[in-house]
């Protein structure tokens, strides 16, 4: 599978004529197979025969990750353990992990959206892909394996870690591709430096890099230090794994695989559609999958859609950036912050690095206290104190006139901020622990 042209680039209609359809058998599907479904569609007063086409999506209930933690493990499939061929686990930080299965015509499907994914991205058959996403139980790594198998490219599984030998692997077999979290490359770039080796000179140009959040600013920071395109991919264990959507060459949004993935952008609050361009939770239907599909899931992922055409010719929509998570918004004396926030302002000052850390904290009876640590320049480190401390109250006050809260800034030396090969952790909230 290289470009499917017929549904990359589908009239709307002709895309929401099939989503209908998808739809009607997916309400049928789960009110029989599932019993957590019927029940759900009980309470709300819902058969599978009030399901006409894609606009009655708005009468089902919506699936949460609540739903998957009280039927863990098997309570939420469709299908008997025994139709599974593969099964995940996507680690969360309290309580239950949330398990994912696939059948054998699932595994089919994420091959598929791979492939698409990989081929948005700008993959050529001949081409060779280093894959230093973590294969296991994380998605990251099989999921892009099934999708440059489906392709036909070749692929290199180094996994994540074991950095040294992830840039001999790409000086010895040369391939074009790379794909990891951002800030695993963000750190690969590092250590290449400190082993003598130019990054700009590397064989990668295209990277493909997802599976936790990264700016703008952080995506200029990998191209100019790798020479290469940067593009998003986005996805979610629940889901599918990666291959929910991707960026093409223009980088202005992720084109979504609506035709199985129906995308819906909802205000968190009161569950309604928010108007489209508005910034809202992303909430996607599976349409085709079997083993655990999902009705209505609400991904906590905030972003905006659009249905504008895109210059390559996709029609299907497009999503923002992520731009933060519902349930990631900490909430520092009443004020709502997100962390994509602190780091905007923070990658806007010359001198700091893509290395921060934000430490929320609560002394007893006292205001909770926000501290960041900041990497900067070696240079700036050797300059006068009076410099550094300049240099310290003017990142103190572009975060504060953002976020109109009060936070204590230090700068660190290069280096200090724990580096990561898989998700990174920057925020560390210490009243919760
Ligand atoms: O992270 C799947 C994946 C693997 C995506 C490799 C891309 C590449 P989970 O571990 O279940 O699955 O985590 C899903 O990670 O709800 C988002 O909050 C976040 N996330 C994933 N991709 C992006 C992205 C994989 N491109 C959760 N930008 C999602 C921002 C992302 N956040």
């Amino acid at each position: 599978m290289i470009w499917k042209e017929d549904i990359e680039t589908m009239p709307l209609e002709d895309l929401k004529n099939i989503q209908s359809e998808r739809l009607v058998s997916l309400a049928k599907y789960v009110y029989k197979n599932c019993p957590v479904y019927k029940k759900k569609f009980d309470n709300a007063g819902i058969s599978p025969a009030d399901i006409k086409g894609i606009d009655d999506i708005t009468k089902l209930p919506f699936t949460t990750k609540i739903d998957m933690r009280d039927n863990y493990p098997f309570g939420l499939f469709s299908r008997p353990r025994t139709d599974l061929v593969e099964i995940h686990v996507s680690s969360g930080t309290t309580g239950n992990p949330t398990l994912v299965g696939y059948t054998r015509d699932d595994i089919a499907l994420w091959s598929d959206v791979m492939a698409r994914t990989l081929c948005c991205a700008g993959a050529e058959p001949d081409d060779t892909i280093q894959i230093a996403y973590g294969y296991g139980l994380f998605t990251g790594g099989l999921g892009f394996h099934y999708g440059a198998l489906e392709m036909g490219l070749t692929i290199i599984p180094t996994s994540s870690g074991q950095t040294k030998r992830q840039l001999k692997i790409m000086q010895d077999f040369s391939p074009r591709i790379l794909a990891c979290t951002p800030s695993y490359a963000l750190y690969m770039a590092e250590e290449a430096k400190e082993i003598g080796l130019d990054p700009r000179t590397s064989t990668w140009e295209i990277g493909i890099f997802g599976a936790e959040p990264w700016s703008e600013s952080i995506r200029a920071e990998i191209e100019s230090e790798w020479n290469m395109l940067a593009t998003d991919v986005y996805g979610l264990s629940e889901i599918i794994g990666p291959g929910v959507s991707q960026e093409c060459q223009y980088k202005d949004g992720l084109h979504i695989y609506s035709d199985v993935f129906y995308p819906e952008i909802i205000n968190p609050d009161t569950g309604r559609s928010v108007a489209e361009g508005e910034d809202g939770e992303l909430v996607i239907t599976t349409l085709t999958k079997q083993g655990i599909p999902l009705i209505r899931y609400r991904t906590r992922d905030i972003v905006s859609l659009t249905t504008e055409a895109c210059r390559c010719g996709r029609t299907s929509p497009r999503t923002s950036k992520i731009k933060g998570r519902t349930d990631d918004m900490i909430v520092v004396r009443g004020i709502n912050v997100f962390p994509s926030q602190i780091e905007h302002v923070l990658l806007g000052i010359d001198g700091t690095h893509p290395y921060y850390q934000i430490i929320i904290d609560r002394q007893s009876h006292k205001l909770d206290s926000v501290d960041i640590m900041v990497e900067v320049d070696e240079r700036i480190f050797s300059d006068e104190i009076k410099k550094m401390r300049e240099l310290e109250g003017r990142i103190r006050e572009e975060i504060q006139a953002v976020l109109s809260v009060g936070v204590n800034v230090k700068l660190v030396e290069p280096k200090t901020i724990e580096r990561s090969m898989g998700k990174s952790k920057r925020v560390v909230d210490k009243r919760s622990l």
